[in-house]
């Protein structure tokens, strides 16, 4: 029988399959090929007369997250607002350079829009040809449009404190009861937030709830070669091969098309200014220390 894990706890794994959740155990067989086997894993297993089962085989991942480990996304909705706490473009670009990266669809999600059009926002990510949408979690506006838009997907959340994340899934999932609130209102009643990512059901698809909600752990940033950077910006790509020199990092090169692209107002600056950033941060980074760092 097939299916995906959904939670792993104390060498249990519970497994979603067509016959319901079934509790399984690993069989250390596959751990020369994908190792641990990890939420949101495709698996086979054999199920026993007591209802409980063994995993046999773990699917090769389509793509995998560390922090929080999760495997097999479809998407990464970046969660954003210009209403307060208002985001800072370099998290939401941080973000989907991780989900680029990985080959995982990114998405921004405009919430609280019920105060705020959040139009500089809304005009980057339509520029860059990211898919982009406006909702409120607290009046249901675009709501139906972010539902159809996640049928069949297993999307992961991520986004500031206070952008509405747990808001907006528990709009989604009735009944799920993520804490909302500000994060003084939560101190004061005590958090009780899950410390394992867990992939719940959702529109023939899943949402992973991670822990609290809070936005990756962009350490997985550090992980993304100075090379492949420009890749994570996708608008960048039609410029990438214009530049006048060969190995261009497009950050203050003479001849630079990426650049040209941002004078003209084809690229966003808020966009160029996030890949500048990152590729400060990056640049340091060799071959050699990536494979170190992914087989920690
Ligand atoms: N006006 C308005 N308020 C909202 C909306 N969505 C969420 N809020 C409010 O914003 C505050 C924060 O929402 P949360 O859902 O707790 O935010 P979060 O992203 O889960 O925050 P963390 O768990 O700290 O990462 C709460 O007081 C919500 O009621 C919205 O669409 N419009
Ligand atoms: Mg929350
Ligand atoms: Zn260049």
């Amino acid at each position: 029988m097939n299916g995906r894990i959904l939670k792993g706890i104390g060498g249990f794994y519970y497994v979603d399959t067509a016959d319901g959740v079934i509790e399984c155990k690993a069989r250390g067989r596959f751990r020369k090929t994908v190792g641990k086997p990890i939420v949101g894993d495709r698996v086979e297993l054999d199920v026993q007369p007591d209802g409980t089962g063994y995993l046999l085989e773990i699917a090769p991942r389509q793509n995998s997250l560390i922090r929080p480990a999760v495997a097999n996304l479809d998407l990464v909705v970046v969660v954003a607002t210009e209403a307060p706490p208002q985001t800072d473009p370099f998290l939401i670009d941080k973000v989907i350079a991780i989900a680029e990266n990985k080959g995982i669809q990114p998405c921004v999600v405009l919430n609280k829009t019920d105060l705020d059009a959040c139009d500089t926002l809304y005009d980057t990510y339509r520029l860059a040809g990211i898919d982009v949408m406006r909702v409120s979690a607290a009046t249901g506006k675009g709501m139906d449009d972010f539902r159809a838009y996640l049928k069949g997907k297993t999307a992961a959340f991520a986004g500031n404190s206070g952008v509405g994340k747990s808001s907006l899934l528990n709009a989604l999932l009735p009944g799920f009861g993520a804490e909302t609130g500000t994060i003084s209102d939560r101190i004061g009643r005590g958090r009780h937030t899950t410390r394992h990512v867990e992939l719940v059901p959702y529109n023939g698809g899943y949402i992973a709830d991670t822990p609290g909600f809070s936005s990756f752990d962009t350490e997985q940033m550090d992980l993304v070669l100075r090379e492949d950077l420009q890749y994570a910006f996708r608008e960048f790509a039609p410029y990438l091969t214009e530049c006048r020199f060969t190995g261009c990092a497009h950050v203050k090169e003479k001849g630079c098309a990426v650049l040209a692209a941002v004078e003209a107002g084809k690229i966003a600056q808020s966009r160029h200014d996030s890949y500048v950033k990152l590729y400060e941060s990056v640049k340091d980074l060799k071959e050699w220390q990536l494979g170190k760092e992914l087989k920690r």
